[in-house]
């Protein structure tokens, strides 16, 4: 039996590029810039984090490879979903600890924030990492979506550290896990416990940017692997011509994945939660776009496409927006009463009982399916877990609906077959591309970076990733900058702010100057599976959203 696969074995000896200012190690210059504020409710973020609001904007520059005298002992978490790139990020923190010094360890916590709580964990030997170095998955150590909120956690955390002679924690997470990171490092600043809390920007989702973090590790290898089925399934499309495909893609709440996927294969239709949002477009309305794509393309002879339909999509739509807000608030005060019901009948009778009459005839109106699927448990940070609300279904039960109407008025003569999909979990694991192999590393690094600085309540930031990795700048942006209050399980909340698609954003006006001749064409792109070895403009190719964002 082989224990590793041909390509595995070659990738492991894949040297990640660095940036020019961690060449030399991670003990670095670092410049402080001007005092900080918030993404939003400024007053807010200043009154709950005093200690560390405020805080500046660090860059750093190359110092020359001068070493620190001190080892550091760092524990580090993955938490929530995977995305590929992070077992990267763990080689580039311990590689560069040990260039501050070689004596310095790393701990890896089991499973997720809960690891660090119930004090479960391995110590990281270079051994251990070399088996991990460029490939995708988080089962190094493994992840979870335990959320580190109250003061018994963190104080369980502080124990846990304090037996390790741990100094320092690493939290790679996306926004809800960033801003877990950030209580924390309040709670031991203002407790004086000498620990420092940094984070990484991981997701997918692609949801975890601003300016200075230009975007989440994983979501370029991700969107890559969608594109390539993506591509599969369109020339599939174009060479069968009898299928309608609507192929719903993984992004929690913003549509970045949908975007980027519709950039790089050109489908005929892709739906923008964002756009839907801001229309304030009924579900009703959405179904009325795609039928009238159907009746376009079935006019001229074309009675097969392709759809992409963002899994977040169902939360912009206003009339489901009101209802997932209700329901939220809903299941978080009746968890008690909901948790003695047997049942999925007597759970949906007690759930329309207490949704307030217009909403409550919403919900009665979706497939019962649907209302199932809608009023499952939330996430530990109160979220709806879209991924398991099979929205495209529900999209082509009310297409094929309307198109049996026109069948009936005997305005649509064409044949309306389709196929489901969801891409979510095939790209979450996959060997990083080079930019995420590079990227993640340099995350880590810079992350090793900032606690050799003596940073808390930071984020890893390494950005410029338009140039080549010589010239990205790396250093920390403070945690609180990104914070703002949104309303969540129920209560207002201090969070990272999510970034959606930005409707005036380049990304966006690209899908939407080609949107009408895409509709009506099949102008399908292959983009083929990632390329690790080969000419540069195919191996470092870097996602459009970046490229157009940035440039
Ligand atoms: P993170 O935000 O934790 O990175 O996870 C993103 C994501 O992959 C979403 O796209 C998806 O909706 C969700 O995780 C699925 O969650 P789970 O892994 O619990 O099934």
């Amino acid at each position: 039996m082989k224990t590793i696969s041909a390509l595995q074995k070659v990738r492991s000896e894949y040297k990640p590029k660095l940036p020019k200012a961690l060449r030399d190690g991670a003990n670095v210059e670092a410049k402080r810039g001007k005092p900080s504020g918030a993404a939003g409710d400024e007053d807010k973020i200043q009154e709950l984090f005093p200690n560390l609001f405020g805080q500046p904007v660090m860059e750093f520059s190359n110092a020359g490879g001068k070493k620190s005298a001190q080892a550091i002992n760092v524990g580090v978490i993955l938490s929530g979903g995977q995305a590929p790139g992070g077992h990267n990020v763990i080689a580039g923190i311990f590689d560069g600890l040990k260039s501050i010094n070689s004596d310095s360890k790393l701990y890896g916590f089991k499973g997720g924030p809960s690891g660090l709580t119930d004090g479960k964990y391995i110590e990281i030997t270079a051994e251990l990492l070399n088996e991990y170095r460029n490939t995708g998955g988080f089962d190094i150590i493994g992840s979870g979506r335990t959320k580190l909120e109250k003061s018994e956690q963190f104080e369980k955390a502080k124990t846990v550290c304090e037996g390790l002679g741990i100094s320092a924690l690493i939290v790679i997470g996306g926004d809800d896990s960033n801003t877990n990171a950030c209580l924390l490092a309040e709670y031991y600043k203002e407790k004086n416990v000498p620990i420092q809390v940094v984070g990484c920007p991981k997701t997918i989702d692609g949801d975890l940017k601003n300016d200075l973090i230009e975007t989440s590790f994983g979501f370029d290898t991700a969107c890559k692997v969608y594109s390539e089925l993506i591509g599969n399934i369109s020339r599939d499309a174009n060479s069968a011509r009898k299928y309608w495909h609507f192929i719903r893609l993984m992004g929690r709440s913003a549509s970045h994945i949908t975007l980027e996927c519709a950039l790089q294969t050109q489908p005929n239709l892709a739906l923008i939660g964002e756009e839907v949002a801001e229309k304030e477009q009924t579900l009703s309305e959405v179904v009325d776009q795609i039928v009238e794509v159907v009746l376009a393309r079935s006019a001229k002879g074309m009675d097969f496409g392709v759809v992409l339909v963002p899994e977040g999509l169902i939360e912009f739509i206003p009339e489901i927006k009101k209802l997932i807000r209700e329901l939220n608030d809903l299941m978080a005060r009746e968890e008690h009463s909901l948790g003695y019901l047997d049942g999925d009948a007597e759970k949906l009778k007690f759930i329309k009982s207490k949704l307030s009459g217009e909403i409550s005839s919403v919900y009665a109106s979706l497939p019962e399916q649907i209302q199932m699927q809608l009023a499952k448990d939330r996430d530990p940070h109160g979220n709806v877990q879209v991924s398991l609300i099979e929205t495209e279904k529900l999209l082509i039960a009310m297409v094929q609906k309307k198109l049996k109407s026109f069948k009936a008025a005997g305005t649509y003569k064409g044949k309306f077959t389709v196929q489901n999909h969801f891409l979510g979990y095939e790209g979450r694991c996959a060997q990083p591309s080079n930019f995420d192999a590079d990227y993640c590393y340099s995350l880590g690094f810079t992350a090793a970076a900032l606690i050799g600085a003596g940073a808390s309540g930071y984020m890893a930031s390494v950005r410029n990733l338009v140039k080549p990795a010589d010239e990205w700048i790396c250093g920390g942006v403070p945690l609180t900058l990104m914070m703002n209050i949104e309303r969540r399980h129920g209560e207002n909340k201090p969070v990272i702010r999510k970034a959606l698609v930005d409707l005036e954003g380049k990304p966006f006006k690209r899908l939407l100057a080609d949107r009408a001749k895409l509709a009506v064409e099949t102008a399908y792109l292959y983009p083929g599976p990632i390329q690790y070895f080969g000419p540069h403009e195919l191996c470092d190719r870097i996602t459009e959203t970046l490229l157009l964002e940035k440039t």
